[in-house]
């Protein structure tokens, strides 16, 4: 089915969320027979939807499917340019290997890659990811700032932000931003940010800012060693949630924050990013690639990096680390 169509037939599922839509009058929206409309449906229902079909009364839509249909998420994407050019498949190794090959062939800025799941997922310093399949929300996300790549990491603090908004606006929780990248509830990762970027000796070229949120695990889905540290939307509020509308959500978020911070630098970023931060003011162990750093936690700077003032009053900034709260 072409995607304009699938759009249209969606749009008027949509506009009438719990009613029955004769084949008639989807014929007459779309433009075409209702022997086209019967394909369409049936098409739907390959891709997943359950579409319950009543006579005399019509066709209804009583479950979105398990995967991520683009269409599903470009339909009612509000965003100008962000997911407007959506790269998805099944199963990948990496979507952020995905990603960069696409930044290196020259997709447009806002190109999003996203996967049902991961093989090969990735954290920090080549750490692994647990992506499975239709649980969560496995996302690269292509930006090309003007900006120098020192400002690079600020980046993942406006994405942290725009995933914590997200998080609320859809499930109503209220997540906190550990520094750098962890996205956490009542302690407990739920997501994680990883920025990458390519760029000569002073300009960048491109960001790739991968995403990967848990949404809808239960905790046996995860291997034994992450069950105590991390969490999904579902744990959190026992309840399955549409990947599509967090990822709607969470795109518009993150546009309009980039938005600000095209016009008027970090700061913004900053004040809104500090309102969510769990480490500021607590006592933290840094632990970074020459050692670790025990002190408090004062703030970001302007610059997004981390200012921990140790027990001798030193103030000392971390550009990279892991960070633990230590009480
Ligand atoms: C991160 O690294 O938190 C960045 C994760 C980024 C994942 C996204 S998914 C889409 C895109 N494609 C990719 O291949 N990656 C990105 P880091 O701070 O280094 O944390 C990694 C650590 O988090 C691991 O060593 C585990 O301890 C833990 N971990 C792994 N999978 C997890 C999960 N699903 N939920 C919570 N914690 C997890």
């Amino acid at each position: 089915m072409s995607s304009d169509l699938r759009k249209k037939l969606l749009e008027v599922f949509t506009d009438k969320p719990d009613e029955y839509i004769s084949g008639q009058e989807l014929a007459d929206r779309l433009g075409c027979s209702r022997t086209a409309i019967w394909k369409h449906i049936e098409e739907m229902r390959k891709d997943g939807f359950t579409l319950e079909a009543v006579r005399k009364k019509g066709y209804r839509i009583t479950n979105s499917p398990k995967s991520i249909i683009p269409d599903e998420i470009r339909f009612g994407l509000k965003t100008k340019f962000l997911g407007r050019n959506i790269f998805y498949e099944e199963t990948v190794d990496s979507t952020q290997k995905i990603a960069q090959k696409l930044a290196y062939e020259g997709a447009e800025e806002g190109t999003i890659v996203l996967a049902e799941e991961q093989i090969g997922g990735r954290g920090r310093m080549d750490r692994s990811w647990h992506s499975p399949k239709y649980k969560g929300i496995w996302m690269s996300v292509l930006l090309r700032p003007n900006i120098p790549i020192m400002q690079a990491p600020q980046l993942t603090l406006l994405t942290a932000v725009a995933v914590v908004q997200g998080i609320e606006e859809v499930t109503g929780i209220q997540a906190q931003i550990k520094w750098p990248n962890d996205v956490l509830i009542n302690g407990k990762k739920v997501t994680g940010i990883l920025t990458e970027l390519q760029a000569d000796s002073d300009r960048i070229h491109s960001l790739i800012i991968g995403i990967g949120i848990n949404v809808n695990q239960h905790i046996e889905d995860y291997p034994e060693e992450l069950q105590n540290t991390a969490t999904s939307l579902f744990i959190e509020k026992k309840e399955d949630w549409n990947r599509a509308v967090i990822i709607q959500a969470i795109l518009l978020k993150m546009e309009k924050l980039y938005t600000i911070y095209l016009e008027n630098g970090f700061y913004p970023i900053k004040l809104l990013w500090e309102s969510y931060a769990l480490t500021i003011g607590t006592r933290i162990t840094a632990s970074t690639l020459t050692g670790k750093i025990v002190g408090k936690a004062l703030g970001i700077t302007d610059d997004g990096v981390l200012l921990v003032e140790d027990e001798q009053g030193t103030t000392h900034r971390i550009y990279s680390a892991d960070i633990s709260v230590t009480s």
